[in-house]
C-alpha cells in the first residue's frame, strides 16, 4: 500500500508505504503538525511503523519522526552526513532497509544538503529536496553545493529507468509525481544543461530564506524532539 500526504504549510510531501501481509510500514519526511493524523492512520490500518525516515535536515518544517519514535516502535533515519546524531539509524549510500518483504534503498544526492538522499522503491524515487518537479532544491544555504547536486542528479537518478516514477519532497504549483524520463527531457533547469550551466542557474535564483530555517534546523537535527523527550539509556 502506498499513499502520499500534503502539508498546505510548507507545501512538504509525506509518504507511507505498508508491506500488504506484515503491516510492517515506513513514513517518509513526516511533519510534526500531522503527528495525530499519522497516528489514528497507522491504527486504521493495522499497521506497525518500522521506520520513519528523512530524505535530509528540513529547513522548512519541524519533522514528527522523533514522537513517531517515542510513540511507536519505529527507529528513525537519517543519512549519516546531516548532522542528525539523534537519530536511531545513520543511513549511507547502497544501505538497504526492509520491512516484510518489502525493500527501500538509500540513494546519497548530496547537493540541496550534504546529507540529502532519495529512497528507491520498487519503481519509486523519493528525492526529497534534490531533483523536484521540473526543477529541483535550492543550493544556497545548509552546505548546499550546486555542482554536487547536477552530479548526482545526472549521474545517479537519471540512469534509473525512464519509468520510475518521481515523488518529490515538495511541489509549489500543485504537481505530485513526475518520472524521469520527464525530467530528463524537460526539466528546465537540466535538460540539456552543461554542469556550469546549471551552476550558473542556482546562483542566479535569490530566493528568500525559508521561514522557518531558524527553528526548524537546529529541531531537525535532534529529530524534531528535545533532549528531555528522547528516549533514556
Ligand atoms: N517560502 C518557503 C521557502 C521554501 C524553500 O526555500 N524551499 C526549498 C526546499 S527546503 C527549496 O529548495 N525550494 C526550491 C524552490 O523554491 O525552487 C518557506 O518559507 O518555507
Ligand atoms: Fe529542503
Amino acid at each position: 500500500m502506498f499513499k502520499q500526504m500534503f502539508d498546505t504549510e510548507s507545501s512538504t510531501f509525506t509518504y507511507l508505504i505498508v508491506d500488504d501481509a506484515t503491516r510492517d510500514a515506513v513514513l517518509i519526511d513526516p511533519v510534526d503538525t500531522h503527528l495525530d493524523t499519522y497516528l489514528a492512520m497507522l491504527k486504521a490500518l493495522n499497521c506497525n511503523l518500522k521506520y520513519s525516515l528523512e530524505t535530509h535536515v528540513h529547513a522548512d518544517h519541524v519533522t514528527a519522526s522523533g514522537m513517531l519514535r517515542n510513540a511507536t516502535q519505529a527507529q528513525t533515519g537519517v543519512n549519516q552526513a546531516c548532522g542528525a546524531e539523534a537519530a536511531s539509524l545513520q543511513l549511507k549510500d547502497g544501505d538497504e532497509l526492509m520491512f516484510g518483504s518489502q525493500k527501500i534503498r538509500v540513494i546519497a544526492t548530496p547537493g540541496h544538503t550534504p546529507g540529502s538522499t532519495s529512497f528507491l522503491w520498487n519503481d519509486r524515487l523519493f528525492t526529497g529536496d534534490a531533483l523536484l518537479i521540473n526543477g529541483c532544491g535550492r543550493t544556497d544555504f545548509q552546505g548546499g553545493d550546486a555542482g554536487a547536486l547536477y552530479d548526482c542528479i545526472t549521474k545517479k537518478l537519471f540512469t534509473l529507468p525512464d519509468d520510475t516514477l518521481v515523488y518529490p519532497g515538495h511541489d509549489y504549483n500543485g504537481r505530485r509525481v513526475s518520472c524521469i524520463g520527464q525530467e530528463k527531457a524537460i526539466n528546465p533547469r537540466l535538460a540539456g544543461k552543461t554542469s556550469d550551466e546549471f551552476i550558473a542557474i542556482m546562483k542566479s535564483l535569490n530566493l528568500p530564506k525559508p521561514k522557518m530555517i531558524d527553528i526548524a534546523v537546529p529541531a531537525n537535527r535532534m529529530c524534531g524532539v528535545t533532549e528531555e523527550m528522547m528516549p533514556q539509556g
